[in-house]
């Protein structure tokens, strides 16, 4: 039995060597080459960073340390903290371990909530959620023991401190932003004998007399824990802890990219998707009114939400883990059904018209749903909660690259004249 520490504190020589062997024999191996096209859209498809936590193939979807996230659903999100820090499965003592440290980390101090509550009624969650964690810098143990002269190779620690410091503290910081949204009464405390995201369905205060909704909150906590290093939310992290800004400023910058209409609020258009089809058709429509609907709203030069991704070419397996748990949880209801109306008719429509690399549907497909099922009805909150997820990646990210020192983020930038000047030439930038 190992804490999470010393099991961080075991595996980091050897990483540490690896790497260096790596660079050693292999520093001036070509892995990525860039196109013009690449450099002006966003470095799609460019590998230019290194992330173990993950990593997501088109034919399998995410793959969590070599484990594909289809065998980890039933996993608590501390576990996967662990598995994504160490690439190893806690034992059940391990896990107790991390989850009385995450315990013993819980309380959020009172100026969090004064700063929170200073802010405008209709100001975002995500805007909250991210100034909540902006706030917790003040308790850095990173920022106290750089200015203190910290020696570099016991920055990991420190991050992995404030890591543990922020995660504690995110169910109820999370939960207290949802109910300051709607009118609930004030935040409540964790409850130190529930995990975390029992605690988490808990503080949010909805009916939850089968416990269903905990297990929802669960799940959805560990299917979206990470997904590699290069998305909006990773990267900006990754690209502000570089520079040794602390893991509180590093995951609030993060959080920002993910409250982004093009990255964490895909899920909520998803859900508005499914309602304007259940108001219009009174319900469930039929398989052929589903296939007349879409049809008409791809003619329209529409997209089909839930359905299509970047990277995947196969059902998403997160959404086949939400879809096994709509099955047992909430088979009857109807926004649930049509849900799995569109998955059983929208892959032929998209195949058939022939644009979409991917006709399958991804996780938003269906995530929302789910949490309306349960009452969770306020779509712009949808976020925080993939927020609260999120974290776990990001901060398990931070500490390897603090382990590992990656240095600062530095890509070279070119101007569009230069760019002209290497396809008038087809020379490249020295
Ligand atoms: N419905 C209709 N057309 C679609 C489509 C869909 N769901 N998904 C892609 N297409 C179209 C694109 O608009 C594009 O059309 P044009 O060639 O006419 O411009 C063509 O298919 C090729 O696109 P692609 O290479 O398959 O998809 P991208 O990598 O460019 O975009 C994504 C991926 C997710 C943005 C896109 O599939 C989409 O808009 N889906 C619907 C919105 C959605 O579900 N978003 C959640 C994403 C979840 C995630 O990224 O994790």
């Amino acid at each position: 039995m190992r804490t999470l520490k010393e099991e961080l504190n075991e595996q980091i020589p050897r990483l540490r060597a690896e790497l260096h062997d790596l660079v050693q024999r292999g520093g001036s191996t070509i892995v990525s080459e860039v196109t013009l096209s690449q450099v002006v859209g966003g470095m799609r498809g460019v590998a230019g960073l290194v992330c173990d936590t993950s990593t997501v193939e088109p034919d399998k979807g995410l793959i969590v340390r070599n484990i594909p996230i289809s065998k980890l659903s039933a996993r608590k999100p501390e576990e996967m903290f662990y598995l994504l820090c160490t690439g190893r499965l806690p034992v059940a003592r391990e896990l107790s371990a991390l989850e009385e440290e995450l315990h013993r980390r819980s309380a959020v101090p009172a100026y969090v909530w004064d700063t929170l509550s200073a802010m405008p009624a209709d100001s975002h969650p995500m805007t909250l959620f991210s100034m909540a964690i902006l706030a917790l810098e003040r308790e850095s143990v990173f920022h106290r023991r750089y200015e203190e002269g910290m020696h570099k190779e016991e920055y990991w620690e420190a991050a992995l401190e404030d890591s543990l410091a922020i995660l504690a503290k995110l169910p109820t910081i999370a939960s207290g932003i949802y109910r300051i949204h709607t009118g609930k009464p004030a935040p409540v405390s964790s409850d130190t004998t529930l995990d975390w995201g029992a605690d988490y369905a808990r503080m949010l205060g909805l009916a939850d007399s089968t416990g269903e909704f905990a297990n929802l909150l669960r799940l959805y906590l560990t299917l979206h824990c990470d997904h590699e290093g290069g998305n909006v939310s990773a990267f900006t992290c990754h690209t502000v802890g570089s520079a040794l800004s602390s893991p509180m400023l590093a995951v609030s910058a993060g959080m920002n990219g993910l409250a982004g209409p093009l990255h964490g609020l895909a899920n909520q258009e998803c859900l508005h998707f499914v309602l304007e089809i259940k108001e219009k058709f009174a319900g469930v429509p039929s398989p052929q009114q589903l296939s007349d609907f879409i049809w008409a709203r791809l003619k329209d030069g529409a997209v089909i939400p839930g359905y299509g991704h970047a990277v995947l070419r196969v059902t998403d397996p997160r959404f086949v883990a939400f879809h096994a748990f709509g099955e047992r949880a909430c088979a009857e209801d109807e926004t649930f059904r049509i849900v799995d109306r569109l998955y059983a008719v929208t892959p032929g429509i998209l195949q058939q018209h022939g644009h979409a690399k991917d006709p399958w549907p991804n996780v938003d497909a269906i995530s929302g749903s789910l949490l309306y099922h349960f009452g969770l009805k306020q779509f712009d909150y949808y976020t925080v909660l993939f927020g609260v997820s999120r974290a776990l990646g990001m901060c398990a990210q931070l500490i390897l690259n603090r382990a590992l020192g990656t240095p600062i983020v530095r890509p070279r930038s070119v101007t569009t004249e230069q760019l002209k000047g290497i396809v008038g030439s087809e020379r490249r930038v020295a």
